[in-house]
């Protein structure tokens, strides 16, 4: 066993504009994730899922920002603060943190707590750039704003809880965008993150793109966070999401790209934190987008063909 993976279920749906997602961790185990990180040769651990109040029971419109717009802001602090303590307590333990959403705004909470005591880098793969602010965002929603919560963009630098305290926009990289909203390009072309889209995958091909993206996350720091959005893969592959775009990475590419993370990380070490998120079964067909949950998570730890 090279090391063990915990797997921390956060069924939240506070930050997404559908209901369902907060049904993704037991999709996903149900998708025999442990057994598949098994064959993958690393020790699953469960940690069950944390606990949270249904959506219906709170009031969306809550100690909202000023000029903004966040909808269940004080829940998905309330989550987002437990899943930093969990992780932060993981990585303490010399194990690998492992968060299966629930909806992006999830990884407000998995970089803050990986980049406590490490300057963390983070690939980002998804359709979405989620870097909107509460004063930016179209929608109201967290889950497209969690980097720029982790970056204490706009009013998220008044808080204290969601800043990743050691990460740095120009450790960050993306990977197979293809959605961004007017004012995230704006934001976007003035940041040091870099930015790989769907046309770069075209271009170069999808592994030699993500080598790309771990040299930028690696690069003066002491590890990798990996942020997987079911949405980056094409909707025909992975339709249980709540937020599809078209023209996405393929089932092929999509493996290629976890199995290169592998490679580098059995070389290097240089993977930290993971989450999973955005799998919404009630859209989904047959379980299908979180079955290949499950096995992407199981090449990005090394799962081998032969
Ligand atoms: B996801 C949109 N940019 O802010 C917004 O699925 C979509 O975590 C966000 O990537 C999608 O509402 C968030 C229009
Ligand atoms: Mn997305
Ligand atoms: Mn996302
Ligand atoms: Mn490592």
């Amino acid at each position: 066993m090279d090391r063990t993976v915990r797997i921390i279920g956060a069924p939240m749906d506070y930050g997404a504009n559908r209901r369902g997602v907060d049904m993704g961790p037991s999709a996903i185990r149900y998708a025999d994730l442990a057994d598949r990180l098994a064959e993958a040769d690393v020790e699953p651990v469960d940690d069950g899922d944390l606990t949270m109040p249904r959506a219906e029971e709170r009031d969306p419109d809550a100690d909202q920002p000023t000029d903004g717009n966040a909808k269940f802001l004080r829940e998905v602090e309330d989550v987002c603060r437990r899943v930093s303590d969990r992780v932060a307590a993981t990585l303490a333990d010399g194990e690998f943190p492992l968060v299966l959403g629930g909806d992006h705004s999830v990884a407000i909470g998995s970089l803050a707590g990986s980049a406590r005591e490490a300057d963390l880098g983070a690939i980002w793969f998804d359709a979405h750039a989620d870097i909107n602010t509460p004063e930016t965002s179209p929608s109201g929603n967290v889950h497209g704003m969690p980097l720029a919560a982790a970056l204490g963009h706009g009013s998220f630098g008044e808080t204290e809880w969601a800043p990743a305290p050691r990460l740095q926009a120009s450790s960050i990289a993306y990977v197979g965008l293809r959605s961004i909203d007017d004012r995230e390009r704006e934001l976007l072309r003035e940041s040091e993150l870099t930015v790989f889209t769907m046309s770069d995958i075209d271009q170069r091909g999808v592994s030699s793109v993500v080598e790309d993206a771990l040299a930028v996350a690696t690069d003066g720091t002491d590890g990798v966070h990996v942020s997987l959005d079911l949405d980056w893969l094409d909707p025909k592959t992975a339709p249980g999401v709540g937020t599809p775009v078209r023209g996405g990475v393929t089932y092929r590419e999509a493996h290629a790209a976890l199995e290169a993370l592998s490679r580098r990380d059995r070389a290097d070490d240089v993977l930290r934190s993971m989450d999973v998120v955005e799998v919404n079964p009630i859209l989904d067909e047959g379980n299908e987008t979180a079955t290949l949950a499950a096995e992407l998570t199981a090449s990005t730890f090394g799962k081998r063909i032969f």
